[in-house]
């Protein structure tokens, strides 16, 4: 009995050594027991070659199964066995044709993955109408014998729901990434284009397998040299190996370049010879980058030039760039992530205040790309006030991937119940219902270019992410800017069987730990609707005592406003009424302080000490209690994950291990250290039971770290 339970063990056990980088395309033998049944609807591959796409499917079927199923099957020209496999379009297979499938919905993304018959025999089809939407449909056909589902009676149609779906690496070309703790970056800007990377296919898989369609290379706090002649050559060698995976490349545009790179004196966008030059190097640009996507550009914001240093606007920035784009197909994401050196405004009211204006000014090419807060990627915000707010303009959703403010690569902290809360957020814009989701998609105000930015959490670690875990925020990003709709815990559940295992009791805890893990973070760092606490620079650990330097928002204190009476920054009528950008009904929820959700309170008021919360207990009994929460899950993840050596492979099994161990550390950190700080506010005791902080105030404020990674530079 014994080795009769190890033999069916062993299978799920890789051979060699799991350093994470095969991501959740891994590959590994399916159990036993499935072998035989998925075999037998996977006989025979009839798939076309005739294209660089075509080639890319079936290579990755003819691995996948392989690797699956320990066989792969024959590659045939026509579909002629039970069992078989038949990939393509109506286009590229005459038997497709024949099957007179309506693909009429589909576009150019979408697919059919169906059973079907063929001259009487039972036949799986995955149908699309372009050679990138077969592709989709073929890593869908992997992924549900990845995670473990029958293939039989299969009826499955997908389209995405929005259109640009895109990375934003914040990567500069000395390779160093801006807030990112992964390593340098995956782009060899020095050895391009005469060295192209393996790295660069299998990222492009990775990202195909997840349906993202494009990426931007450079960081928004760009050079101008990325526009230069040899950067762009470098630039088209990445885009020509990722073309066949669907994958556009888009470029940040530094908003000088004219002056920089073009010898002009202005870059006001409406002088005509800045227009001339922006024209000339967009045409060049897609001389050598042929199929490119378009510019990212960050104006205005943090320094970075823009629009406004000439007196113009942002629609006047973004529609030169539009026009210089729209003959080559080309789009411009005009970021909104702008806070005014002089504007002495809340800084949450400032995108809104800035853009709102301009809503149907912009060219029919421009998205505003719209972070999911009005702050700045914090652990929880309430949606960003502009999704809503400019329904004459198509709103590009921007989320974090990589961790900046949620304890970067080494804390476990899956992202996307936090991305799910901001698209099923309801805008009210339009009435109830009128969700984020329904923002971004386009149905809410009939946009056709839609789409979803994710800043990016990749480097050159072998596990790409910097964690193990940090791996599944990349896969959900992909699979919801697809689908604003699905669910995270599904995502959750597809993710940890394509990359630790199908066995249900590895499964069902993992997934169980990965959904409570944000609100872990938002517990530990910043609970009840506080932001902004984070080490000043390097955004690591707990400082909620920074105060003074360069400007007001840029530090901790401008943001709790704690003293003597309470806590929390006045954003209702009484303080900054940012409340009033948001729709009246939400506005009123928001506003008074007996209806405002108790996760954004401190967010919206400032609130005494011994205000009753839901629970009965005071503000600040509350405050302690859910710092302390925060650490206990992450102590029970730790217990969790104990649990499951043995069923996980011990190379990542021990790093998972080893980082929560970290976690449970910084996580501890930060509530000593924000109960200690406040604690000289509210002059109160700690309620019952809980433990005083380790250390007193002074050795928490006398923490540095000068080297922390991924500082802006
Ligand atoms: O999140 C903040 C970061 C900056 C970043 C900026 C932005 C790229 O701290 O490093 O700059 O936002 O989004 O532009």
């Amino acid at each position: 009995m014994a080795v009769l339970g190890l033999a069916l063990f062993l299978p799920t056990l890789p051979a060699a050594a799991e350093d994470g980088h095969d991501l959740w395309l891994r590959y590994l033998p399916v159990q036993e027991s499935r072998v035989a049944a998925y075999r037998a609807q996977a006989t025979e591959l009839a798939a076309a070659t005739a294209t660089p796409t075509q080639r890319v499917a079936r290579d990755e079927l003819l691995r996948g199964l392989q690797g699956l199923l320990g066989t792969a099957p024959a590659v045939v020209p026509k579909a002629g066995r039970a069992g078989a496999l038949l990939v393509g379009t109506p286009a590229s297979s005459p038997q497709l044709r024949a099957l007179k499938l309506d693909l009429s919905t589909l576009g150019e993304e979408g697919y059919l993955v169906r059973s079907v018959r063929i001259d009487g025999r039972a036949a799986t089809v995955v149908a699309a109408n372009t050679d990138v939407g077969a592709l989709y449909g073929a890593f869908h056909f992997l992924r549900l014998i990845q995670t473990a589902q029958p293939l039989d009676a299969l009826d499955i149609r997908e389209v995405p729901r929005t259109k640009v779906r895109v990375l934003n690496h914040w990567d500069n070309l000395d390779r160093y990434v801006e807030r990112g703790y992964a390593g340098e970056s995956i782009f060899d800007w020095h050895r391009l284009p005469g060295w192209k990377d393996p790295r660069y296919t299998d990222y492009a898989r990775a990202n195909a397998s997840i349906g993202i369609n494009g990426t931007v290379l450079n960081n928004v706090n760009t050079s101008a040299q990325m526009l230069t002649p040899m950067y762009l050559e470098k630039a088209a060698a990445l885009a020509e190996v990722f073309r066949p995976f669907g994958i556009k490349v888009y470029l940040s545009a530094r908003f000088s370049a004219p002056i920089e790179i073009g010898g002009l004196k202005t870059a006001d966008p409406l002088d005509p010879a800045v227009r001339r030059w922006w024209k000339a190097k967009t045409d060049e640009v897609y001389r050598i980058i042929p199929g490119f996507g378009g510019f990212l550009v960050k104006a205005n914001s943090e320094g970075q030039p823009g629009p406004q240093d000439y007196g113009r606007s942002h629609a006047d920035g973004a529609n030169m760039l539009a026009e210089a784009l729209a003959p080559h197909g080309g789009i411009v994401m005009w970021r909104a992530f702008v806070y005014s050196h002089e504007e002495p405004d809340d800084r949450a009211k400032q995108a809104y205040t800035e853009f709102v204006p301009y809503d149907g000014r912009f060219a029919p090419n421009v998205l505003v790309q719209v972070k999911n807060g009005a702050i700045d990627f914090q652990p929880r915000e309430p949606f960003h006030p502009l999704f809503g707010a400019m329904p004459e303009t198509p709103l590009m959703m921007e989320f974090q991937i990589t961790k900046e403010y949620l304890g970067f690569a080494t804390h476990l902290a899956y992202l996307a119940p936090m991305y799910e809360e901001a698209l099923r957020a309801d805008t009210h814009a339009s009435g109830p219902g009128s969700t984020v989701a329904r923002v971004v998609d386009g149905s809410l105000d009939g946009h056709a270019l839609t789409g979803m930015a994710g800043v990016a959490n990749i480097g050159v670690d072998r596990n790409w992410s910097g964690s193990h875990f940090d791996q599944a925020n990349w896969f959900a990003f992909g699979r919801l800017a697809w689908d604003p709709y699905l669910e995270a815990e599904a995502i959750a559940r597809d993710w940890v069987k394509m990359t630790f295992s199908t066995d249900p009791a590895v499964v069902d805890p993992v997934v169980a730990m990965m959904m409570g893990s944000r609100e872990a973070v938002v517990d530990y760092m910043t609970p009840l609707g506080l932001h902004h606490l984070m080490g000043r620079g390097h955004h690591y650990g707990p400082a909620p005592w920074v105060a003074g330097g360069p400007r007001a928002d840029w530090t901790s204190v401008y943001y709790h406003r704690a003293d003597a009476k309470g806590i929390g920054f006045d954003r209702s009528a009484t303080g900054s009424n940012a409340v009033a950008q948001y729709a009246p009904p939400l506005a009123a929820q928001f506003g008074d302080l007996s209806t405002v959700p108790e996760e954004f309170l401190l967010w919206f008021h400032h609130v005494p000490w011994d205000h009753r919360m839901a629970s009965g207990r005071t503000l600040w009994d509350e405050l302690v209690l859910r710092y302390g929460r925060g650490v206990d899950y992450v102590t029970g993840m730790r217990r969790t994950w104990d649990g499951l050596a043995g069923k996980i492979d011990p190379e990542r099994h021990a790093q998972v291990a080893a980082f929560l161990a970290i976690q449970e550390q910084e996580a501890q950190w930060w509530r000593d250290a924000s109960i200690a700080y406040f604690q000289t506010f509210s002059k109160r005791p700690l309620p019952a039971g809980a433990a005083p902080p380790a250390h007193d105030l002074e050795y928490y404020q006398a923490l540095q770290f000068p080297f922390a990674p991924g500082d802006g530079k």
